[in-house]
């Protein structure tokens, strides 16, 4: 089997770089360990950066996302038992989020890859890359129906998560990894229950951060901080609800977060990763598999969406003038913004969560930082700016 890129995860990286090279008239294939219906159904992020729904629209994926999707053009942060809008649009003049869930990007961009003739291998097993360090580099892996392969390519994409095999495959030393694990975890649900805002709600309590976050008018999608070692069978639907709202209550009431079956729910460990370079010879790591950051602030899905787009453009380079220079550039191109995206969701992470030993100066200084943000057009600005995603460079 023969392509220019191999492309080693079918989630939102894998796809969106598979659709970008393809409206390029570049070929591709993407091979996936687990089934299309589980790579649909997963349930990951749901915020939407204001660059990542423009660049969905002018790839031609914007028809159910503007149908189906919910805009926001603002956040509420709620501490000391009174809530405090950030008005993104009037900070950052114009720019938005949209809420989305990225299980229903990963559909949009299955049914455009197949509709385009792509080539989404799912159910594979047994991947392995090889010869990274020439310019024929090449990946094996048993199909679906058992069968030894090998994809023969140009080029191959990392696209493959945080627990995938790409990283893992470049020698040793050739990668530095920048880590910090938070001494925390997130419980989320995904619930059957109509928004009780408008807006996402993000919660600092002295019982710990609670999100009230959705996906459409019928289903919520709520967080709360929990220790690390969390174990999901302690937490019965009534004790999450009951602790939700105890930490999103407001003084003198006035909020009743509506509630409603659970479809999903699950513990997260929060963790900032970073590794670098992002490339080794013809591999090109994208996404997860790079690097990660806590949810906090939403930027998950949309950094993968960042690295791909800057490797397609450095790709389609290639192919038409035969220059490696963009492609030799791609690291640093990418390290630019992970690292302001790292340090966004690891300040969101230390305003709002609970210090495990709940130092009451750390506790003091989240609340200045909090009151400073929301009353500081400059500090509401900063947070607006990142929150909404900063420009592409
Ligand atoms: P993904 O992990 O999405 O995709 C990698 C793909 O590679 C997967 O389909 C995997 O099955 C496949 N794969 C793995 N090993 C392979 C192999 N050997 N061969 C072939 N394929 C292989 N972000 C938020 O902003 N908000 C959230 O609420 C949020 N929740 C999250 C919850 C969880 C449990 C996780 C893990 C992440 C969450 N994130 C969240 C972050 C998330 O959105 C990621 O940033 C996003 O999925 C990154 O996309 P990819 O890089 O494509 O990696
Ligand atoms: C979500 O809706 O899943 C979500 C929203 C905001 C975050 C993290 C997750 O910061």
């Amino acid at each position: 089997m023969r392509t220019q890129v191999g492309i080693v995860g079918a989630g939102p990286a894998g796809l969106l770089l598979s659709h970008l090279l393809h409206l390029n008239g570049i070929s591709s294939v993407v091979l996936e360990i687990r089934s299309r219906a589980h790579v649909e159904a997963r349930v990951r992020a749901g915020v939407l950066e204001h660059n990542t729904v423009q660049l969905l629209r002018d790839t031609g994926l914007g028809e159910r996302l503007g149908r189906e999707g919910l805009r926001h053009e603002g956040v509420e942060l709620r501490f000391g038992g009174a809530g405090h809008r950030i008005d993104f649009v009037e900070l950052t003049g114009g720019r938005s989020i949209t809420v989305y869930g990225q299980q229903e990007v990963v559909k949009d961009l299955i049914v455009a890859r197949e509709a385009a003739g792509g080539t989404l291998l799912f159910e594979v097993s047994g991947v392995s890359v090889h010869d990274m360090d020439s310019d024929r580099p090449s990946v094996r892996f048993v199909d679906a129906d058992g069968a030894v392969q090998k994809l023969e390519c140009d080029v191959i994409a990392g696209c493959d998560g945080f627990h995938g095999v790409c990283r893992d495959a470049v020698p040793g030393g050739e990668l530095t990894v920048l880590e910090r694990v938070y001494p925390f975890a997130w419980l989320g649900i995904l619930a059957k229950a109509a928004p009780s805002s408008e807006e996402l709600i993000y919660t600092h309590h002295h019982r710990g951060f609670a999100l009230h976050s959705m996906r459409s008018h019928e289903v919520t999608r709520n967080y709360l901080q929990v220790p690390p070692e969390t174990d999901i069978a302690e937490w019965p639907d009534e004790r999450i609800w009951s602790e939700l709202r105890a930490r999103m209550a407001l003084a003198g009431g006035g909020f009743t977060l509506a509630d409603g079956p659970l479809i999903e729910k699950g513990v997260t460990a929060m963790r900032s990763f970073v590794v670098t370079p992002m490339q080794y010879g013809r591999l090109f790591l994208a996404g997860d598999s790079a690097h990660i950051v806590p949810p906090t602030g939403a930027k998950g899905l949309n950094l993968a969406v960042a690295d791909v787009r800057v490797l397609a453009r450095a790709l389609e380079r290639f192919y038409a003038t035969g220059s490696t220079e963009a492609l030799e550039r791609y690291s640093g191109d990418c390290l630019r913004r992970v690292w302001r995206v790292q340090h966004f969701s690891w300040w969101m992470t230390s305003m709002l969560h609970r210090s495990p030993d709940d130092d009451p100066f750390t506790h003091q200084l989240q609340l200045s930082q909090l009151r400073y943000v929301t009353s500081s057009r400059a500090g509401a600005t900063t947070l607006a700016e990142n929150y909404v995603g900063l420009p592409y460079d």
